[in-house]
């Protein structure tokens, strides 16, 4: 039974992978790592899984998301201009 789950997104001029799938009803962890300097990719934030951080370059920042409903969320850098999303399936 799997109780855990986590995912990495590479911050590198855009997210790599763009889109993360994760199981709803399983606490989940997402980690980013901001390897490139290009762009203005310094910060990630989404409304709808509610957190907002700064991304220094080539350190690791997790994020507890909230797995209990399923859907599609969205995150993005701090002006809005690259986009990523967190799939919830049931
Ligand atoms: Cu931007």
């Amino acid at each position: 039974m799997t109780n855990k789950q986590s995912a990495t997104v590479i911050v590198n001029g855009g997210y790599s992978p763009a889109e993360v799938v994760l199981t709803q009803g399983v606490p989940a962890e997402l980690t980013f790592k901001r390897i490139n300097d290009a762009g203005c990719l310094d910060q990630v934030h989404s409304e709808s899984l509610n957190f907002s951080e700064d991304l220094p370059l080539n350190e690791a920042r997790t994020v507890t998301i909230d797995t209990s409903k399923a859907g599609e969320f969205p995150f993005s850098c701090g002006m809005d201009m690259f986009f990523g999303k967190v799939v919830v399936h049931p």
